[in-house]
Order: C-alpha cells, then structure tokens, then sequence
C-alpha cells in the first residue's frame, strides 16, 4: 500500500528518526486527501522516543467537519442502494487489504502508541477478524417475518441504514477500535465520518487506505485529524450526524452523551473500567500469575479492560505476591519495536503525570509500593515515556487507587476472605466491563459469572483479551447499555422498520376485527 502523502520527503517516512524532513498528511474528505480548512497542522512524535518525529498532522476545524458531513451524506445516499451482500463483499476487500498490509501497520502503531510489536499485531488482526465479520453479517442483517393477527396479512420487520455516524476514537487500539464502529456502520449502509485520537493519526490514515484501496465509495468514509475539543466537538454538535460512537474517558464521553441526548441522536459510550482479578486458594498458581502480569501491564494498562485491582484470597496473599512482585520486576521496559520489550511507554508526558499522582495518592492513603512507584533512570529510556510497572499493597476498598481508573501500570492488591466479600469488592466501583476469576471450583466460577457485575467476566483467564465476534461492552458507568463487536452492534448503526401487507382486499382493523 503506498503511503498517500502531500509532501513526502525521500525516504523519510516510516523512518526512524525521520526528523524535520517528516511527512505531511491529510485529511480525506470528499473524496480526496486535502489539507486542512485551518491550514494548521502538529507534530506527532513516537512515545518511545520524543526526537522521532513521525509526521505532521491536520488540526482541522469546524469548517473541515462541515465540507466532511456534507460529502458523507452524498456518500450516504449512493452508499444505502449498495445491496448489504455486496456492501459485504466491499468489506471483505479491506479485510483482505489489512491482512497484505498487517505488518506494516503494525510498526506504524507501535512507533506512533508504543505498545509492542506482537500487541499491534493483534490490534491489527483484531481489525481483520471484525472485517470478515461484518462481510458475513452482509449476508444475514435478519429481520423477522411474524404470523399477522390478520388472515391475508403479511407482518415483517427489516433493517434500514440511519446516516452519517460519528466516529471518535482513542488511542490503544488504533486499528481494533475505529474497526469496531466504522465496519459494521457501513456494512449496515451508513456513511462515517471519523476522527482518531490525536496521538495515533498514522494507523488512521492507514486503516482508511485499506478501506478505500478495497473499494469503499470514497465519500463513504471522510478522515478528520485533530483535537478532539475542536474536530470531535464540531462532529458532536453537527445536525446532520444522526449518530456518535465514542471511545474513550468518562468525562468526555458524559459530554457527548449529553449532548446527544439533547439533539435525539444515538449514541454508543465505551468508558472506564476498573477491573478485577480474582485468585481463590485452590487456583492454578503459575496460570493466574501470568494472567493478572499480562492483564495489568500488557499495553502497559492502557485498556479500558485492563487488570487495575489483585483481588487475593488471604490464604494466598503473601506468598502469591512475593512471586508476582519478583515477576513484575523482571519485566523489561523499552521500545515496543524491540523483540526484548515487554512493556511500552505510557502515550504522553500527561499519562506519566497521573500514573505518579496516583502512586502518591495510595501512599498518602496508607497503601505500600510494593516495587516500581517511579519513571525508571535508564539513560536509554530517558527520551520515553516511561513508567515502571507499579504494585501497590495493603489497599483497602474505597480507597481513590481502589475506585478510580488509572489507565497505567498499575495494579492495587485488596485482601479478602470469602468468595462473597470479593464479589462485593468487585461490584463496589463505578465501573462495569471486565472482571476475571482464577478458581478450578465449577460452582465458585459459575457463582462469580452470574454475581459480578460486568460486562464480560473470564474462568482461568485475565481481564483482557475480548474476541470480535462476541458483543463487548460494560455495565454502570462503563458505557450506555449498547455493546460493539459481535452481531448485536448492528442494532446499534441499523434502525428496524416494519411493513405490513394486507392482500385481503377489505378494510380490516387490528385489535378490533379480530374473529377468535
Ligand atoms: C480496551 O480494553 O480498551 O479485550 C479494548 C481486549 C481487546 C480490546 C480491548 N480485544 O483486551
């Protein structure tokens, strides 16, 4: 795939250490790549590295999401007549391209977010899955036929397209989460308009190659880089978007919510998590250590489903944690892009900021650092943005590291007693999308999916790692009731309309000329 750009310096982009020579990028809107109305454009910079400068990016403006919508809803009406099948076939065109192109954008994720190469293959490969999915659903978008109450009557339900979908994106999946929306809204006959998260407009910009190098109508799908306060708010605020998707904090997502709520549009949040692994004492020792090291600092915490809470039976506390803590302290900090890697950088100079307010949050709390607690001093690692992988023990329920999403390396050890004081932990959080429990007892583990209120809840396996044909979302102040991936998100970007049709040839009134 080559890398459409405005001003390509020889040789330089998907260099390392391109420097000031880096490329320029664009927006794609109404059908071509253009630059921003606002003419300004930013750097984005590897996470790892802070003199690696990747390129420059638009920062567009209300004026950009105006000419975007405007082409989308031309793109819509051309799009709707496109038979669901083929709109499918188009589908697995992109898919297919993705897949040629894997591991390039992978690279491209790893040097613009930081986590590791093997993780932004996944990412990738998670954006396959979900495109061959929604080709597939091309071919089934069920609707109902019902007996009518009628005699020659015919009652039936079917699908229709709604518009143009909004589409905000966040960061640690740069490839996995924009899949999520923009596959199935234009499966199901809709146009997008999508903007990513600033830090990882790269993977964007090459994800949107895919689908236009597999034949999505290009007015289909309109690329919008920015800040999310400018581009992100204007596409909130805009009329003729019928709906939103969005990724991403609490905070954001409760404004967008709003306002949605006010202009009856539909809208899709994903938010915090603040989830829990469970370990009961007669759990596979070695299993649920390498699951809560791969749940806590795999992405380096930065999943709405990551492992943020240890919840440990008393039996095994102690000499559970003496070996976590050793295992975490050998883990290897660095550039994603290294096969010795384990743990990336944080995304930005903010991320690390908060990561330390917190860790001094749970010392002023009464809660110990058990190891990391600091940016780490290797001179190699000085220009990332690093953060150590971090245990905190003796933390107690309601405590702010206890309650609150952190979204780093992390992780806050509770003490229980029972089976039953631990679900209670679990439920205690705003939050409600993932949890796991290590446990052979069939009862204990059937007991826990039933009791725990999340979304998706793992037997013998960490908090993350979701598959894409299975619906994904939370529960409480996660989201707002609807669930991406699997067949139910197509509920989400599809509106069911309903016919009747009476080939009796006579008036006849239901409820009233019923003959039983
Ligand atoms: C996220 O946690 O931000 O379940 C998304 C997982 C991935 C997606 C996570 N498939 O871990």
């Amino acid at each position: 795939m080559s890398t459409r750009v405005a001003e390509p310096a020889a040789g330089a982009a998907g260099e390392r250490g391109a420097g000031e020579d880096a490329p320029r990028f664009l927006n794609f809107i109404d059908g071509e790549w253009r630059e921003p109305e606002t003419r300004a454009f930013y750097e984005n910079r590897n996470p790892a590295r802070a003199s690696d400068l990747i390129g420059h990016f638009p920062l567009s403006g209300p004026a950009d999401v105006e000419l975007a919508v405007a082409s989308a809803r031309e793109g819509f009406r051309e799009w709707r007549a496109v038979p669901a099948p083929e709109r499918g076939e188009i589908l697995r065109h992109a898919a297919d391209c993705l897949t040629s192109d894997k591991e390039e954008i992978a690279r491209a994720a790893t040097r613009e977010m930081g986590k590791v190469l093997d993780e932004t293959r996944g990412d990738v490969q998670e954006a396959i899955d979900t495109g061959y999915y929604a080709s597939s659903e091309g071919r089934r978008l069920f609707g109902h036929t019902v007996p009518s109450e009628l005699r020659d009557k015919w009652a039936m339900s079917f699908r229709r397209p709604i518009g143009v979908f909004g589409v905000i994106t966040p960061f640690n999946f740069p490839v996995a989460i924009p899949s999520w929306k923009i596959f199935p809204a234009l499966l199901c006959g809709n146009a997008v308009v999508f903007k990513p998260a600033a830090v990882v407009p790269h993977s964007a910009h090459l994800f949107v190659e895919a689908l236009l190098e597999a034949g999505v109508p290009p007015r289909c799908i309109q690329l919008v880089h920015g800040a999310g306060r400018a581009a992100g708010q204007a596409m909130v605020d805009h009329p003729e978007i019928a709906g939103i998707s969005f990724t991403g904090s609490t905070e954001i997502g409760s404004a967008i919510g709003e306002t949605c709520g006010r202009m009856h549009k539909r809208c899709s949040l994903e938010m915090g998590g603040k989830n829990a692994q469970i370990v009961l004492p007669d759990a596979d020792t070695d299993l649920a250590i390498e699951g809560v090291l791969w749940g806590a600092f795999g992405t380096t915490g930065q999943r709405c489903t990551a492992t943020s809470r240890l919840l440990l039976h008393e039996e095994i506390h102690d000499a559970f944690l003496e070996r976590l803590i050793a295992e975490t302290k050998a883990l290897r900090l660095g550039d994603g892009l290294e096969s010795e890697t384990d743990v990336g950088p944080l995304i930005h100079e903010d991320a690390v900021r908060k990561v330390q307010e917190y860790v001094d949050i749970a010392r002023g709390e009464g809660a110990e650092v058990a190891c990391g607690g600091a940016v780490p001093e290797a001179a190699d690692l000085a220009e990332g943005f690093f953060y150590e992988p971090t245990i905190l023990t003796g933390v107690r329920p309601g405590m702010r590291v206890e309650q609150e999403e952190i979204f780093g390396p992390v992780l806050s050890v509770v003490r229980f007693r029972t089976l039953d004081e631990a679900i209670e932990i679990n439920n205690g959080v705003i939050y409600g999308l993932s949890s796991s429990i290590y446990t052979r007892d069939v009862e204990a583990s059937f007991r826990a999916i039933e009791a725990l209120d999340t979304g998706i809840t793992y037997v013998n396996a960490p908090t993350i790692g979701a598959e894409a044909h299975l619906p994904f979302g939370g529960v409480k102040q996660t989201g707002n009731g609807h669930r991406e991936g699997g067949w139910e998100v197509y509920d989400f970007y599809s509106e069911t309309k309903v016919a009747y049709v009476d080939y009796s040839g006579r008036l006849q009134r239901a409820q009233i000329d019923v003959t039983w």
